[in-house]
C-alpha cells in the first residue's frame, strides 16, 4: 500500500516503504525466479482503446432512492471529510497503485451489475444490484474509516446492515465465514495486468462479524450513489477494521466453511492478515499505527482501539489470541 511523502498526513520516509514499490519489487523478484515472466517494462499502459468514461451517470436507476434516512445510532467525534477529500484519495489496486485514480476508475461499467451468491446457501442465487437493493432495508450511517497506512475520514455511507443481506442468501449452518470478491477485467482495470498481484481482490469476514449491526454494505455515499472510486455499485464497510477489509466493487459472495485468504494476506500475510482489527499498540511491523492523520488535517490524532467501535464488537473478539487479532 502505497506511502507517498507528499502531504502532511503521510509518514515519513523511514517510517515505511512505499508498499507498490515493496510489493512489486519482491513479487517480482519471486516471479523472476520461478521464472513466470522474462524481463521487461513492469508497468503496462491503460488500454488505450477504452472509452475515457464507459458510464452513463443518468442511467443509474438507483440515484432515485437517494438520499437515504440517516440511522442516528452512529455517531461521529469528527467531522465529516469533504466529499471531495474521500472522493478523489483513494486506494483501489484495480486502476493502479497511487491515491489519484478516481479518473481512470470511472471506465469501470456499473450496471448491469451482478452479485453471484454461492457456497454453502439453501440455494445459489445471482441477483442484479438494483434488485437486491430493492429488497434490502436503505439507510445512511456516518463511520470512520482507518486505512492501515495511518490515514483516515469519516464518510456518510448509504447502504444496508450485512446481517440483512446474509438473511436473505440463507446460509446453510456448516457455513462459517463470508468470503467476498472483486471483479477482474483488465480491459476496464489496467492495474490487473499487474500479473504479480493475486486478482481479484478477496477479503472475507466470519459469519459473526457479517452479522454484527456494524458490517454495512455501502452502494452510496454522500447522499447519493457511490461513485466507481469508492468501490461503487457494492462495497463493504467494517468501520472496526483496517480499510483493506472494506472490499470494493464485490461480484461473488461464497459462503464457506474454510477461512478465506484475503488479497493483502497473499501478498504479505506477516502485514496483513485475516482479522485486522485496528488497535493503536499493536504497530505495522514497519510503522507505528499509534495515530493517524484525518485527511485534510494537519494534525495528526490518537488511534482508537477497535476504531472506537470497541463497545459495538470487543465481544466478538472474547478469549481469542491477541497476537492475531490486530494485524
Ligand atoms: N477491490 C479493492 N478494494 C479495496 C482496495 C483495493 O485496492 N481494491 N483497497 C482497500 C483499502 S487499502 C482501503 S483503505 C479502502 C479505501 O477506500 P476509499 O478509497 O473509498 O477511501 O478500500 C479498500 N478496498
Ligand atoms: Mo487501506
Amino acid at each position: 500500500m502505497l506511502i507517498k511523502r507528499k502531504r502532511g498526513w503521510e509518514l515519513p520516509e523511514n517510517a515505511a516503504t512505499p508498499e507498490h514499490l515493496f510489493l512489486s519489487r519482491r513479487r517480482f523478484a519471486q516471479a523472476f525466479a520461478a521464472g513466470a515472466i522474462a524481463a521487461g517494462p513492469i508497468l503496462l499502459p491503460a488500454l488505450a482503446a477504452t472509452p475515457a468514461s464507459a458510464q452513463d451517470k443518468a442511467a443509474d436507476p438507483s440515484a432515485k432512492l437517494y438520499p437515504f434516512k440517516q440511522n442516528m445510532r452512529y455517531r461521529l467525534d469528527r467531522p465529516i471529510t469533504g466529499e471531495e477529500l474521500a472522493t478523489t484519495y483513494n486506494n483501489f489496486y484495480e486502476f493502479g497503485s497511487q491515491k489519484n485514480i478516481h479518473k481512470e476508475a470511472q471506465k469501470l461499467p456499473l450496471r448491469p451489475w451482478t452479485i453471484k451468491v454461492d457456497g454453502m446457501v439453501e440455494k445459489p442465487v445471482e441477483i442484479g444490484i438494483d434488485d437486491l437493493m430493492a429488497k434490502m432495508p436503505l439507510e445512511e450511517r456516518l463511520y470512520r474509516h482507518r486505512c492501515v497506512e495511518a490515514w483516515s475520514m469519516a464518510v456518510p455511507w448509504g447502504g444496508f446492515a450485512m446481517s440483512e443481506f446474509v438473511k436473505l442468501c440463507q446460509p446453510l449452518s456448516q457455513a462459517k465465514y463470508v468470503r467476498m470478491e472483486t471483479f477482474k477485467d483488465p480491459k476496464v482495470a489496467p492495474g490487473q495486468h499487474q500479473t504479480w498481484y493475486p486478482w481479484p481482490y478477496v477479503e472475507g469476514v466470519t459469519i459473526e462479524e457479517a452479522n454484527n449491526e456494524l458490517a454495512f454494505m455501502v452502494t452510496g455515499a454522500y447522499g447519493k450513489p457511490a461513485p466507481a472510486q469508492n468501490g461503487a455499485p457494492l462495497r463493504l464497510a467494517l468501520p472496526w477494521k483496517y480499510g483493506f477489509k472494506h472490499i470494493k466493487s464485490i461480484t461473488r459472495v461464497t459462503f464457506t466453511d474454510k477461512q478465506p485468504k484475503s488479497f493483502w494476506e497473499e501478498i504479505q500475510g506477516r502485514e496483513y492478515g485475516f482479522w485486522a482489527n485496528v488497535n493503536p499498540k499493536v504497530p505495522h511491523p514497519r510503522w507505528s499505527q499509534a495515530t493517524e492523520m484525518p485527511l485534510g488535517s494537519k494534525e495528526r490524532v490518537p488511534t482508537l482501539l477497535y476504531n472506537g467501535y470497541g463497545e459495538f464488537v470487543a465481544d466478538l473478539y472474547k478469549g481469542m489470541d491477541e497476537k492475531v487479532l490486530f494485524m
